[in-house]
């Protein structure tokens, strides 16, 4: 904690550096993440050190620091970026310098994420922290099939591939990657597996049985730098040595997306991936339908006009400095003193990026309301004139607990009773996306994690903003919270599912959520893997009934 004091303390009449060699005043740069006289400090160290040597036992000995800080949770992410960006402004400085010398990188990777998926951050991460502690990192960018992987490897002249992926679906696709990499002579390769979904029994056990050579896991990027010094010195465990791991069940908290450690979902068992459990049994569960509401009006709409600060309000904390920023409870701070730090940290922070972001934030909504009834799994979804059926979707049902299922909520189709049904589709836009791009391009880690961090959550900020005005003008205004921690723990009326999640986890649904609400007319795509363009959005059915909370299908 005493850097980060010192962090905030730096008083710029004074120099730091003075009385430090010319090594140490390097370090201290990376460390403390100082871009103030690097030039200068550099061209000193040049004066008895060669480019590279500067490089490789300086520089580099200093990431090493930032590495052990991070590793017993005294330096959080944001300023392990800091000086990830120092390092790569020294390392700008002395290239042009150096002689390109065969073998001087500490190893290489070539880094994707996989087909059909397109995060980026956490691919990016590993990039910054790989190649600022000497590996020559190859990103070849999001949504990469396999043949496009292999095409670059040779020509990389890499030594090990690298695949990211959120997704679920991207677990899978993982392990199709392996089995051709096998069938094509590529296992010599080692692969390093990283993404949320992923388990370490899954790549550790499962992934590693069909693979021919050896793959691993990397939950998070420090993990990655891990695994490439052992690959790098061939010092890692042999396979299965691992102790079997019991397999992790999905756990789904209150609202998943504000968690701020992902959670892990089982690999081979896709959370509603059985199709026996779309099949109508007869057993409901124990969940009553009530009245509807009064349809606010039938169809889609739009909504464009927004106060940027207004929504900023609705911007969960935890999810933003926790989840997003990444900034950890130290061993041993208590949980006020911690949050007295987040508060100093990182809200400032905030403040400036709100401002900074608030023209490249482009928030529009689409949304509207539906007749429908429910049919064993499915809801059906009707015409205005409440009879003649438009489409109808089909969700999973808990095979045990109290035997869930999102159809439960609505009204029987024999009740004759039509009942109310909301969608709604949220997006920030591209700007702040392609602003992030353009901060990752020119070396500004910090900035790049904290705007994709704001993009993430203006874009959650909104989809809760916007379910709130989808209760009030259902009529459930009155029950509104005061307190807006209890709106990002869902402790008000009904609840907003997310394709994807558990409940509604089919994102091939999102094709008749588009015919309904039509949010082309707001620059809101559906790529063909059924993922929004831009980025940054987010849907959800809106559910009215009271017990509606979130579930898990297993
Ligand atoms: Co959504 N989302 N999301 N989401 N989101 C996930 C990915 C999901 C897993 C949540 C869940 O179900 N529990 C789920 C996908 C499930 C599935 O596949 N079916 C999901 C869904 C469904 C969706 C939508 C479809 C929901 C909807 O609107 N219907 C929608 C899709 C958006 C779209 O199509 N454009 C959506 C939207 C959103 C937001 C916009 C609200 C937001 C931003 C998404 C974005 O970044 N573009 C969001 C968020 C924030 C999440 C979660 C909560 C967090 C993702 C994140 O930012 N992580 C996520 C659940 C989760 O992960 N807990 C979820 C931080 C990032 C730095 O971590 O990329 O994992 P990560 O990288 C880490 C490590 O994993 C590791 O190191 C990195 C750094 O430490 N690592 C490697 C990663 N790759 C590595 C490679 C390595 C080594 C380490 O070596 C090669």
């Amino acid at each position: 904690m005493a850097r980060f004091e010192n962090v905030k303390a730096v008083d710029d009449r004074l120099d730091p550096f003075e009385g430090l060699g010319c090594e140490d005043r390097l370090k201290k740069h990376i460390v403390d993440g100082i871009k103030k006289n690097l030039d200068r400090h550099i061209e000193d160290a040049l004066e008895s050190y060669e480019p590279l040597a500067i490089i490789n036992d300086i520089l580099l000995d200093g990431m090493k620091t930032v590495g052990v800080l991070f590793g017993s949770g005294k330096m959080q992410l944001p300023f392990v970026l800091q000086s990830a960006e120092v390092m790569k402004a020294a390392v700008r400085v002395l290239e042009p310098l150096m002689e390109k010398v065969e073998g001087s990188e500490k190893g290489s990777i070539l880094l994707a994420t996989v087909q059909g998926d397109v995060h980026d951050i956490g691919k990016n991460l590993v990039d910054i922290i790989l190649s600022n502690n000497g590996y020559r990192v190859v990103n070849i960018g999001i949504k990469q099939p396999i043949n496009s992987i292999l095409d670059a490897i040779g020509p990389s002249k890499c030594q090990v591939i690298g695949l990211s992926g959120l997704l679920v679906k991207s677990t899978v696709i993982m392990r199709e990657n392996l089995l051709e990499m096998n069938e094509r002579g590529f296992s010599n390769y080692p692969v390093i597996l990283g993404g949320a979904a992923l388990t370490r029994a899954y790549v550790e056990q499962d992934c590693q049985d069909l693979y021919n050579g050896r793959v691993f896991y990397a939950q998070d990027a420090f993990e990655g730098l891990r695994l490439m010094e052992q690959i790098g010195s061939g010092n890692y465990p042999e396979p299965r040595t691992v102790a079997p791991v019991e397999v992790v069940e999905e756990e789904v908290h209150e609202r998943p997306q504000d968690q701020g450690s992902p959670e892990r979902l089982p690999t081979h068992r896709l959370p509603g991936s059985d199709p026996a459990l779309y099949v109508f049994d007869g057993v409901k569960s124990d969940v009553q339908p009530v009245a509807p509401p009064a349809l606010p009006f039938y169809g889609a709409r739009k909504w464009t006009k927004f106060d940027i600060f207004e929504l900023y309000k609705y911007i969960n904390p935890i999810a933003l400095f926790r989840g997003q920023w990444q900034f950890k409870r130290p061993d041993g701070m208590s949980q006020p003193d911690f949050n007295k730090y987040i508060d100093d940290q990182a809200g400032p922070i905030f403040e400036r990026m709100t401002r900074e972001l608030a023209s490249l934030m482009e928030p529009r909504v689409a949304w509207g309301y539906f007749w429908c009834a429910s049919e064993g799994n499915d809801l059906i979804i009707y015409e205005e004139d409440q009879t003649t059926k438009r489409t109808r979707f089909r969700f999973p049902r808990q095979r045990d607990m109290r035997r869930q299922c999102l159809s439960d909520f609505f009204q029987p189709i024999e009740s004759g009773i039509r009942d109310v049904v909301g969608f709604h589709i949220v997006t920030v836009g591209s700007k702040v996306t392609e602003h992030e791009r353009g901060l990752f391009a020119a070396g500004n880690f910090q900035d790049y994690l904290y705007t994709h961090g704001m993009g993430v959550e203006t874009a959650e900020a909104l989809a809760e903003y916007w379910h709130k005005q989808i209760r009030q003008e259902m009529g459930f205004g009155a029950e509104e919270p005061d307190d807006k921690k209890l709106l990002f723990s869902a402790k008000y009326h009904g609840a907003r599912y997310s394709f994807g999640y558990p409940a509604c986890p089919n994102l091939e649904d999102q094709k008749q959520l588009f015919e309904l609400l039509n949010p082309g007319d707001i620059g809101i795509e559906l790529s063909e893997e059924f993922m929004l363009v831009p980025e940054q959005s987010t849907s959800a059915i809106i559910v009215h009934h009271p017990e509606a909370k979130y579930f898990n299908i297993r």
